[in-house]
């Protein structure tokens, strides 16, 4: 795909652009914002540092194309969806370096999760589409009723930097597929896959029915969560802006979808299969450098296995690599940015001062040559500490678990349930009725049993409590992005 370039700071770089009624152009204001490459800790990229009046455009753009794109036929609209999978499939390779750049990421994992996820979340609603049907209610001989759901308009999309392009599609797929124009923002912390797919879209999709827009959230996501002609939005980041999402969008009454924050349980049983859930821990603790909102960074393992499991998990932890994300040996790269490494290191101080003890961990890592500036953290297991305090109940989002012994099933639903958020939770036990007596009395609209992260994408996800309102995937991500409306029919 070919590149955009400015000059900046004495260096070619490439520059993002704007993706507004089927154009790149560049923002209205002329301004540019630094995008730094994780593995380095440089400035490899800009983007466009966008503001209210590119918004306008792209939602009159998408206002515009709604018309025809929603009363395009499901199977043109289908047809069209997937071509853009097609282009992504094509460039799996070109998008994994280009997210695994942006994220700081291992680009083995983008090239094995993100970015075929990205494609399978188009191909999964342009499919679903095809089968999204609604319902009717006989009354017998008196009437009947129907129920139609049709397309809302203008959906704003916006999503986080953890699983950038992933997250980003998860929102415009079912929102297209159903017959609605889009204006999405990606994480100005992670904008080039939103960039790339932009280059694939427009080349494939009507001018204004997908608009990507690059920029801070203070201005740009805020521009668009009130502007008057998005009725609809779906956001995935931190729970404090969804909060501050909220405040914009009651009193406009718009429809909402927040996925936000996390903090789950890891709930691991003495009759567990050992090394099976051994395994999985290391993933759930520490894949994408423990930067997913449904990592369990909570371990309770019951009182037989505890040393056991704990000197286990301890030496494989303290055996993972942490390296530049382009080393296939990596098994933790760099996190995101620098602001994002300090927080992490901030919460290892905090377990520190709250009693906790580092059992293995808790440093930056220094990496030789061009990679001495990057942002690395060794994978940090911490023990010692209580349930409630604050590195067991507030969000760290990075490679940092705590571990702790529980003796009763009380006592660990105390602990597991303890959090403000309830987003997903991981229970590993042989005993089919303790299982399922588990999983009805645990905090999260998410639940995975003897497995993590195993996803049927049908299924609804969301959380409770904190981690959210709503529920994404399946046909509730199509209902979310239709309205229904029940027509009754006299049969007299
Ligand atoms: O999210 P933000 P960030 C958690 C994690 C992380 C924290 C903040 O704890 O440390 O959230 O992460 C846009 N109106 N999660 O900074 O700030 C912003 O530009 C409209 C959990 O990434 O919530 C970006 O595109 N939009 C989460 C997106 O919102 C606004 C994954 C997310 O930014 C806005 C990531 C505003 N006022 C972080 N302010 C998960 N659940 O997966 C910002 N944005």
């Amino acid at each position: 795909m070919q590149g955009h370039f400015l000059y900046y700071k004495f260096a070619l770089m490439e520059k993002i652009l704007n993706y507004i009624d089927g154009k790149l152009v560049d923002p209205i204001g002329g301004k540019y914002i630094e995008n730094f490459e994780p593995a380095t800790g440089k400035i490899y990229s800009m983007i466009p540092d966008s503001d209210e009046r590119d918004v306008e455009l792209a939602v009159e753009s998408a206002s515009k194309a709604f018309p025809a794109w929603s009363t395009l036929s499901k199977e043109k609209r289908s047809a069209l969806i997937l071509k853009v999978v097609e282009e992504i499939e094509n460039n799996l390779d070109e998008f994994a370096l280009a997210e695994s750049r942006d994220n700081g990421k291992p680009v083995w994992l983008a090239r094995r999760v993100d970015i075929p996820r990205a494609a399978k979340n188009f191909r999964f609603f342009a499919t679903g589409i095809l089968h999204f049907a609604s319902e009717s209610h006989s009354m017998e001989k008196t009437a009947i009723n129907y129920t139609l759901r049709s397309p809302i308009g203008v959906a704003a999309c916006i999503s986080p930097w953890n699983l950038p392009l992933y997250l980003f599609t998860w929102k415009i797929a079912p929102a297209l597929a159903v017959g609605n124009c889009v204006v999405a923002k990606p994480s100005e912390i992670t904008p080039m896959t939103a960039y790339k797919l932009a280059e694939i879209c427009a080349k494939i999709l009507p001018p204004g029915v997908l608009n990507i827009i690059h920029g801070y959230g203070h201005k740009v996501g805020s521009a668009l969560t009130s502007h008057p002609k998005v009725p609809v939005i779906s956001f995935t980041g931190g729970t404090k802006t969804g909060a501050d999402i909220a405040r914009v969008a009651a009193p406009m009454f718009k429809k909402l979808s927040l996925e936000l924050g996390g903090k789950n349980p890891n709930v691991i049983f003495a009759d567990c299969d050992f090394e099976k859930a051994l395994s999985r821990t290391l993933d759930s603790s520490f894949d994408n450098q423990g930067q997913i909102c449904l990592c369990g960074s909570r371990i309770f393992v019951e009182k037989p296995i505890y040393e056991k499991f704990k000197k286990a998990f301890v030496e494989r932890v303290a055996a993972m690599k942490v390296g530049n994300p382009y080393d296939e040996n990596s098994r933790l790269g760099a996190l995101v940015s620098k602001q994002h490494m300090e927080k992490v290191l901030s919460y290892i101080e905090l377990a520190k001062e709250e009693g906790g003890t580092i059992l293995t961990g808790g440093k930056q890592v220094r990496i030789d040559g061009e990679y001495k500036d990057g942002w690395y953290v060794e994978p940090t297991v911490i023990e010692g500490l209580a349930y409630n305090c604050r590195t067991n109940m507030e969000e760290v989002f990075g490679p940092l678990v705590t571990i702790m012994p529980f003796e009763t099933e009380e006592e660990v639903l105390l602990y597991a349930n303890a959090t403000e958020y309830g987003l997903a939770s991981t229970i590993w036990t042989e005993n089919l009725t303790r299982a399922h007596r588990m999983a009805n009395e645990i905090h999260s609209g998410i639940v995975w049993i003897n497995c993590w992260l195993l996803r049927d994408l049908r299924t609804p996800f969301g959380g409770v409590k904190n981690s959210g309102v709503g529920r994404e995937g399946g046909f509730e991500a199509m209902k979310f992005f239709t309205e229904p409306k029940n027509v009754c029919i006299s049969l007299s």
